[in-house]
């Protein structure tokens, strides 16, 4: 993670889970009939059947060392922030080439559903690793995010030449692995896939050092904003 960006845990999300996931998914896109479905807070999990994963001692222990690692400190809190996300449709291509900086120290990717049929396109992660350090000041924070993940910004990212010059990484991601990157550093977002694909990865965030500042919930809010306009420019 400090050197390429990325560690990778291989094999380790059994097939038939990851299948009674697609299961879920599936049914959760038909019965809110949606064509993007973003699930966060403390409640879905335990309605799916991650559930066991988000519990695991070893995945919570891992994190938090993880954490430890990286910022020289114990967590203050030992919550995974777990959420789903599925892009399908119109809609799904909306929320391709977002880039940003997760609010956490370290992320979990865990893929469940990413398109590899015959001329389809996989969505794969393209990551600038390490850009930023993490010791920020929470206003310098949300200042910075709010330049770097503009509109404008994201249309200098996604250009090829930019992404070669700053060497940043596109990830093919596989179901079964478990992808970590320090996502409060990392500027990430995933390519489009078609709209007749259904992509879906759970993502568990881990460690948030501006816990309660008035700035991170700012920070929300305007993230929270951002996800509504797109859903209601594709509602219309
Ligand atoms: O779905 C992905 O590949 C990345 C999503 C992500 O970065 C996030 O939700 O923070
Ligand atoms: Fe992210």
């Amino acid at each position: 993670m400090d050197t390429t960006g990325f560690a990778v845990l291989r094999d380790v999300i059994a097939a038939p889970l990851i299948e009674s996931m697609r299961v879920y998914i599936d049914g959760e896109l038909k019965r809110r009939n949606v064509e993007y479905l973003g699930l966060a807070g403390p409640d879905w999990i335990l309605d799916s059947p991650l559930a066991a994963l988000s519990t695991s001692a070893a995945l919570h222990k891992a994190l938090a060392e993880l954490y430890s690692h990286e910022m020289k400190q114990a967590p203050l809190e030992s919550r995974i922030a777990t959420s789903i996300r599925a892009l399908s449709g119109g809609t799904g291509a909306k929320h391709s080439w977002l880039f940003h900086y997760d609010s956490y120290v370290v992320t979990a990717l865990i893929p469940l559903q990413i398109p590899d049929g015959e001329g389809e396109l996989p969505g794969d992660l393209v990551m600038y690793p390490n850009l930023r350090g993490v010791r920020r000041r929470p206003v310098f924070n949300i200042v910075e995010k709010l330049v770097v993940e503009s509109p404008l910004a994201c249309r200098l990212w996604k250009r090829s030449a930019v992404q070669r010059a700053m060497s940043a990484r596109t990830v093919r991601m596989r179901p079964g692995n478990i992808y970590f990157f320090w996502g409060m550093r990392s500027l990430h977002a995933n390519q489009p896939c078609l709209p007749t694909s259904v992509r879906c990865t759970a993502l568990f965030h881990f460690g948030d050092p501006h816990a309660g500042s008035l700035f991170k919930r700012l920070s929300a809010r305007h993230h929270q904003a951002r996800l509504r306009r797109l859903s209601h420019a594709a509602a219309k």
